[in-house]
């Protein structure tokens, strides 16, 4: 069965009511950039929710009857299942318009910043994941490989994450405390 884990905000870091009476579930893989990014949106949000961790493989039949599709993450909000770590942060900035914003208000840089996140998406997120399994599988030759991926994939990071971090988001798993 799913464990299930808790994230506890600071009653004083909630941002207005409709934020306290929403019921948000994150149907998640510990290890996956996909999800990082939608945890770090809830915790720059400081939106309270829960964590339910799936294992790969068996998770899809559960996704399939939420979503229809077999990613994730998935967040439950209230009774809608919504997947897409894009359109999950769309809807949030849609929802809780009180929280921090997630994209700024100008047109053009909103449009730019999705760009960027389209960029670790599909571009520095499945290179630093090739980097991890290099490094992990790797011995003899293939260490000077990791450390040549390694380098490659600093150059793909370097100037887009400046903007992002700002100490407002939680590292690795989040601001996660075991819970029921
Ligand atoms: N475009 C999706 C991609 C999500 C994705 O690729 N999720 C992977 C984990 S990194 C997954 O759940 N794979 C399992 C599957 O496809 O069944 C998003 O941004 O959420």
């Amino acid at each position: 069965m799913a464990r299930q884990q808790r994230v506890v905000s600071e009653p004083s870091q909630l941002h207005h009511a409709r934020i306290m009476s929403d019921d948000l579930e994150l149907f998640q893989f510990r290890y996956s950039h996909f999800n990082e990014k939608v945890r770090w949106a809830l915790d720059h949000k400081a939106l309270s929710h829960r964590r339910t961790d799936l294992l790969p493989g068996p998770h899809a039949s559960t996704i399939k009857k939420m979503t229809g599709q077999t990613q994730t993450p998935v967040l439950r909000i209230n009774d809608q299942y919504v997947h897409d770590s894009a359109w999950i942060i769309e809807r949030l900035e849609l929802i809780f318009t009180a929280a921090p914003s997630l994209l700024p208000p100008d047109d053009q840089t909103r449009d730019r910043a999705r760009e960027i996140a389209r960029h670790f998406d599909f571009v520095v997120g499945p290179a630093a994941r090739i980097c991890a399994f290099v490094a992990m599988l790797g011995k003899g030759r293939d260490a000077r490989d990791a450390q040549e991926c390694f380098v490659a994939f600093q150059a793909l990071v370097a100037g887009r994450v400046e903007v992002l971090l700002e100490g407002r988001v939680g590292q690795g798993h989040g601001s996660m405390v075991a819970g029921g």
